[in-house]
């Protein structure tokens, strides 16, 4: 069974001008196009394991039933799947603002407020070195936690469940801000949508 990518719920110029129109095209009709691909050739070979949710693979990464090129070949692009499938979602038009609910009021108490919780999430996209992703996830304790995570590797392979991200890849952002990372990171927080992360939390917990 191929794995296709999950419909976007907006259109591609839907998050301008935070976000391109051009940038997501190729984010989403190449970028994430390509690892679906390849994740689909590394599975044709392990006919029971394509049969799986990628979320599942991903959380059992280390013990698959996959040679060692075939595993490595499938964190590299299972993990570009999953992620992007969750970076969509937690994006979209007209959002932006805090988060409110039962993630609003986990934010404040873990981290001491929301532009606490912004300021460090910040700093953990912004630091890190190369291509890779900062997340908001929910760690082993069943706690609120930002982590990073280098190329496309995903929280999940170490037993935490992300439920908010960002991709800090160049593709995500060269287009319209060349080298200015900090103006991307910047310009997120207003497409950034909670009530999804709300749902997503909440399904989790
Ligand atoms: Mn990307």
């Amino acid at each position: 069974m191929k794995h296709e990518l999950p419909k976007l719920d907006y259109l591609y110029d839907a998050l301008e001008p935070w976000i391109d129109a051009k940038t997501m095209e190729i984010h989403y009709s190449k970028h994430h196009q390509a690892y679906a691909d390849k994740m689909n050739a590394v599975l044709e070979k392990y006919p029971d394991l394509a049969k799986k949710d990628p979320i599942e693979l991903m959380k059992n990464l280390s013990n698959l039933p996959m040679d060692e090129k075939d595993k490595n070949a499938f964190k590299n692009n299972g993990g570009g799947y999953v992620n992007h499938s969750l970076f969509w979602k937690i994006m979209g038009p007209n959002a932006g603002g805090e988060p409110i609910g039962v993630l609003g009021e986990t934010i404040k108490n873990t981290f001491g407020g929301f532009n606490k919780f912004k300021e460090e999430f910040g700093k953990s996209a912004l630091g890190i070195f190369g291509s890779g992703w900062s997340w908001l996830v929910i760690n082993q304790d069943k706690k609120l936690e930002i982590i990073s995570t280098p190329n496309q590797d995903s929280p999940l392979m170490e037993g935490n469940i992300p439920i908010f991200c960002i991709d800090i890849w160049e593709h995500a952002f060269y287009l319209l801000r060349q080298n200015r990372k900090n103006e991307y990171i910047d310009a997120f927080w207003n497409v950034a949508n909670w009530k999804k992360v709300d749902e997503i939390l909440s399904s989790v917990i």
